[in-house]
C-alpha cells in the first residue's frame, strides 16, 4: 500500500477547500512537529527527569506535571512563530496567549490541552494532546479580546488529538470526515493508517468513573444503570472500560463503538458543570465524533451548539456511538420532564 503522509493528505485537502491559502497547512504542520517532539520525550519519560510534578498549581487548581509543562511550552514555542495565529488558549494558561511582537499574526485561533490525562503519565498509561482551530470572528491586529475568539464548537474549522500510546497517532478532521495517521519513528512521518474513520452506530462499551455514583443525579444513575443491565435494547450488558484519560477512552470507543460519559456531579461546587473543559476537550472531541457519524451532548444540548463565555468553562460530556448517546438524551429528557 502506498504510504500517504499527513502533509500530502493536507495538501490534497487544501486544494479541495477554501482553506487553500497554505496557512491552515502551516498551522497543522506546527502542531504535527510539536507532537513529534512531545512523543519523543513521552516515550522515554522515565529516563528523562520529566516525571512527577513541578510544584506549581494551574488555573484549574491542579498540580502541574513536568510533562504537562513541557508539552505546553513546546506547543506555544512552535505555534507562536507560525505566523498564522491571532492568539491561543491552553488548559495550562489562565488567560489568552498573545503572539509576541517579534512574530507575525494571522486570523486563526488555536485552543489546546497540551497533555490530557497527564495524571496517568507517571504510570505509563496513554495520554494525549487535544486541539481545536477557529477563525478569528472580528477585530484585527495583535491585541485580541475573548469576544473575538470564543465561539460555538460548531465554528471550529478543524479539530484533532494526538494519542501517545503503544504507537503515536494523530486523528483529525477539517470538516470533511475523520482520518488517523500513525507516527513511523524510523522515518519521522505520520502516515495514513486509518482512512475515513466511522464510529459504529451501535456501541458495546461504556466509559465512566463509577466511583462518583453517589454524587450523580438520578438521570445519570439511570443512564449508567441502563448500560450495566441486560434489560437494555441490546439485551446484553455493555463492557465497562475506563482508562481515566479522555483521549484514550474516546479513541477506543471511536474505533470499537461505545459511549464516554463525564457527567456533572455534586462533589465540588466549582465542578457542578462537570470536570472537562469546553474549549480544549469537549468541543474538539464533539467535532470529531460528529464527523465520524457519532454524537456529543451535555445531557440535553448538542455540545457544538454551546456558546462558551469563558476560556476554562466546564461542561458535562456524553459522547460516542449515536444509539447510546440518543438513549442517554432520552433518559435525561424524561427526568427533566418529570421535574417540571
Ligand atoms: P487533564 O486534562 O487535566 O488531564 O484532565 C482531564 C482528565 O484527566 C481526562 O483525561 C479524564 O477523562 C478525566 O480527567 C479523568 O477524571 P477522573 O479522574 O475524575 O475520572
Amino acid at each position: 500500500m502506498r504510504q500517504v503522509t499527513v502533509t500530502e493528505h493536507l495538501l490534497v485537502h487544501q486544494r479541495e477547500s477554501d482553506m487553500a491559502t497554505g496557512r491552515f497547512t502551516r498551522l497543522l504542520n506546527e502542531i504535527i512537529l510539536s507532537a513529534k517532539l512531545i512523543s519523543r520525550d513521552v516515550t522515554k519519560a522515565g529516563l528523562l527527569n520529566i516525571l512527577g510534578k513541578t510544584g506549581e498549581v494551574n488555573i484549574q487548581g491542579e498540580e502541574v506535571r513536568k510533562m504537562d509543562d513541557y508539552a505546553n511550552r513546546v506547543l506555544i514555542h512552535r505555534l507562536e512563530r507560525a505566523g498564522v495565529l491571532c492568539a491561543m488558549a491552553s488548559e495550562e494558561n489562565a488567560d489568552l496567549i498573545e503572539i509576541p511582537e517579534t512574530f507575525p499574526v494571522g486570523d486563526y485561533f488555536l485552543a489546546f490541552d497540551p497533555l490530557d490525562g497527564s495524571a496517568n503519565i507517571d504510570a505509563n498509561v496513554s495520554i494525549g494532546t487535544i486541539f481545536g482551530i477557529y477563525r478569528r470572528k472580528g477585530g484585527t491586529g495583535r491585541s485580541v479580546t475573548l469576544g473575538e475568539v470564543l465561539q460555538r464548537g460548531a465554528e471550529q474549522v478543524a479539530a484533532g488529538y494526538v494519542i501517545y500510546g503503544s504507537s503515536t497517532m494523530l486523528v483529525y478532521t477539517a470538516g470533511n470526515g475523520v482520518n488517523g495517521f500513525t507516527l513511523d519513528p524510523s522515518v519521522g512521518e505520520f502516515l495514513l493508517s486509518h482512512p475515513n474513520i466511522r464510529i459504529p452506530e451501535e456501541g458495546r462499551i461504556y466509559s465512566v468513573n463509577e466511583g462518583y455514583w453517589d454524587f450523580w443525579d438520578e438521570a445519570t444513575q439511570e443512564a449508567v444503570q441502563y448500560f450495566k443491565s441486560p434489560n437494555n435494547h441490546n439485551g446484553k450488558v455493555y463492557s465497562m472500560r475506563y482508562i481515566g484519560s479522555l483521549v484514550s477512552d474516546f479513541h477506543r470507543n471511536l474505533l470499537y463503538g461505545g459511549i464516554f460519559l463525564y457527567p456533572r456531579d455534586n462533589r465540588d461546587p466549582k465542578k457542578k458543570h462537570g470536570k472537562l473543559r469546553y474549549l480544549v476537550e469537549a468541543a474538539p472531541m464533539a467535532m470529531i465524533a460528529e464527523q465520524a457519524g457519532g454524537m456529543a451532548i451535555d445531557g440535553h444540548r448538542r455540545i457544538l451548539d454551546i456558546e462558551p463565555q469563558e476560556i476554562h468553562e466546564r461542561v458535562p460530556l456524553i459522547v460516542g456511538s449515536k444509539n447510546e448517546v440518543l438513549k442517554v438524551q432520552e433518559i435525561y429528557a424524561r427526568h427533566a420532564e418529570a421535574a417540571r
